[in-house]
């Protein structure tokens, strides 16, 4: 159903089941997921801009063809801050999805000379939430391109956390330009985190003490885990101080080796939440 979301019109899902979610067409950004019968599971800001040209501060930005300042893009990719078109949005016997989509313009051309065509597809149902990204390449010369899902997780109390599922995987630390192994049972957030894991085969679990929350991707070989940390979000316009406690942000992302894409040719990559 279309509706308004912070003044800006955004599609509401509700499944017969009661699971819910707001994705608005700027970005087609999820900004809300509730899984039947609980409460919020997404982050996002009280202090976020919308609105032409502004990336919302929290729920699930979609990144593309650029990961952060990997390459000579704006930061994270120009569709994040673009209107998509909402192509179809239903309620089934057991669930609600949204299909919203993005092809290339004058603007995107100018910035990044190919053609494409983007679906995201939200689906919630009982505990989960299934969020895929196709990406077709609709022109004629091959292109290669980043992705993520760059989901803020809401959490009551990040230093309580525990993110298991990346034991034995090799990450990059943004914070200190350094690669490791992580030999530790469970990811612990005590300061600035900013990490790519490469090659991440199972599903993630977070926990905290009252709830968890499973992490399934598909396609998507990277994961990142990323807080600001009190520093960098007291300097973030669009975060209240204290709201570096709030978020964790777990990413299925696809950056270490950008895709090929051949004329004609199609790439999807999902990601699953599953509330416990
Ligand atoms: O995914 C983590 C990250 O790349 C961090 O380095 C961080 O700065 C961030 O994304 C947020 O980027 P943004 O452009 O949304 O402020």
């Amino acid at each position: 159903m279309l509706t308004e979301f912070a003044g800006q019109p955004a599609v509401a899902l509700r499944a017969p089941d009661g699971a819910s979610a707001v994705v608005l067409l700027h970005g087609a950004q999820v900004v809300s997921w509730q899984p039947a019968g609980g409460g919020e599971r997404l982050f996002l800001s009280e202090r976020s801009r919308f609105g032409e040209g502004a990336s919302v501060r929290g729920g699930m930005p979609v990144i593309f063809p650029q990961f952060n300042e990997r390459g000579p893009l704006p930061r994270h990719g120009f569709v994040r801050t673009r209107a998509w078109q909402l192509a179809r949005s239903e309620a089934g016997a057991g669930d609600a999805l949204a299909v919203l989509q993005l092809t290339d313009d004058e603007e995107t051309r100018a910035l990044w000379p190919h053609s494409f065509a983007l679906e995201l597809t939200v689906c919630v149902h009982d505990d989960r939430l299934d969020v895929e990204l196709a990406v077709s390449n609709t022109g004629d010369s091959v292109f290669d391109f980043m992705a993520a899902l760059h989901t803020y997780l809401g959490v009551a109390e990040v230093e309580s956390v525990r993110l298991s599922g990346l034991r034995g995987c090799r990450y990059e630390d943004f914070t200190t330009g350094t690669m490791h192994v992580d030999e530790a049972e469970a990811v612990r957030v005590i300061e600035e985190i900013d990490r790519i894991y490469y090659g991440v085969g199972t599903p993630l679990v977070l926990s905290e003490t009252q709830r968890r929350l499973r992490i399934e991707a598909a396609n998507f070989p990277e994961v990142v885990v990323w807080n600001p940390w009190q520093v960098k979000a007291a300097a973030m316009a669009d975060l209240a101080p204290a709201d570096f406690r709030r978020i964790l942000c777990v990413e299925a992302a696809l950056i270490e080796k950008p895709l090929p894409l051949a004329a004609g040719e199609q790439w999807w990559g999902r990601q699953t939440l599953i509330a416990g």
